[in-house]
């Protein structure tokens, strides 16, 4: 008999500055309860779900950064998510702005956190492909200060056992790297979950930019393929605070189709039936790893750190 997990997508409209913690997850728990309606086991929420992007801004106050940091998971108002999710029997992937002190010394991380379905952390990953810049840049348009905001992650890119199947999470600019997917994929990730904020002007350079969809699409869809995996990717979407975010929530077999995709840029969730045991069938065709793969001759690449200039 086939493995099953009915995953779902909560993909969330715009979040405003104004807007409060409570009011947000007001917002979470009525998609937690659409989902779980629904039939889903795992709901898999946006990156930083709990505040608007702010790496869009330039700000110098401490009191005012901190704001949009999480102390601890759950916190006093994260708690109620936690409490609706454990009474639905569903777990979740949540992404948040991490403010950890460690020796003393703050740190600050783009975080997620997997939570089973009896409302107990079971994995976090902090985000390792931080995109943008560490000072504002004055010949763009839209800002984008994730390296100002937020130190590389530190913790890996792991695989929890959780379930009935293996999870991994990555975060929004990671999905765009084949590493992310492939790490993952040869510790036995079965699925792996992204959330995202993508601004449709977020290279500057229009050509770029006039493809943002197609990038999307292309790096989930390369990404479950070429590592046998299901992805279920979810976007914080719409017009929030003069950035235009693309929507495009997915869910995404290991055999690289799409099968079910938000329809617009609000809160909507899409679910899908996702057949746990695909994940082995690719695995043991054409992307057996263990007979095909040649770590020997990657060796060489796996070690440069630095691009490759000529
Ligand atoms: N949040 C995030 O990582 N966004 C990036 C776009 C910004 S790049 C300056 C992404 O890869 O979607």
């Amino acid at each position: 008999m086939s493995r099953t997990l009915v995953a779902a997508a909560a993909q969330m409209g715009p979040i405003a500055r104004s807007d409060t913690r409570k009011a947000v997850i007001e917002r979470l728990i009525a998609l937690l309860g659409e989902a779980s309606s629904r039939g889903a086991e795992l709901v898999v929420f946006p990156e930083l779900t709990l505040t608007t992007f702010f790496p869009r801004w330039h700000m110098t106050d401490p009191a005012e950064i901190d704001a949009f940091y999480e102390t601890e998971m759950p916190g006093p108002e994260t708690q109620k998510l936690f409490d609706a999710a454990k009474r639905l029997k569903i777990g979740f992937y949540l992404g948040y702005a991490e403010l950890a002190v460690a020796d003393g010394v703050k740190h600050r991380y783009n975080t997620s956190v997997l939570v089973d379905r009896d409302g107990k952390i079971v994995g976090k990953y902090r985000k390792i492909h931080l995109p943008g810049w560490d000072t504002p840049q004055p010949d763009m348009a839209s800002q984008h200060l994730e390296k100002y905001y937020f130190e590389p992650g530190n913790l890996g890119f792991n695989v929890f056992e959780t379930m009935g199947t293996r999870i991994g999470m990555a975060i929004c600019n990671d999905r765009r790297w084949p590493e992310t997917y492939r790490v993952m994929a040869l510790k036995g990730s079965e699925m792996i979950l992204v959330g995202y904020n993508t601004p449709d002007d977020h290279t500057g350079n229009f050509d770029f930019d006039s493809l943002t969809q197609f990038h999307n699409q292309l790096s989930i869809q390369a990404g479950a393929y070429q590592n046998s995996n299901w992805v279920i990717a979810t976007a914080k979407a719409g017009h929030e605070e003069g950035s235009n975010l693309i929507g495009q929530s997915m869910i995404v077999a290991p055999s690289g189709q799409i099968v079910a995709m938000a329809v617009s840029t609000a809160d909507e969730v899409v679910v899908a039936k996702c057949d746990l045991d695909m994940a082995k069938l690719y695995r043991k065709t054409i992307f057996d790893f263990a007979r095909h793969r040649e770590p020997e001759q990657y060796r060489l690449i796996v070690e440069t750190k630095g691009p490759v200039t000529d």
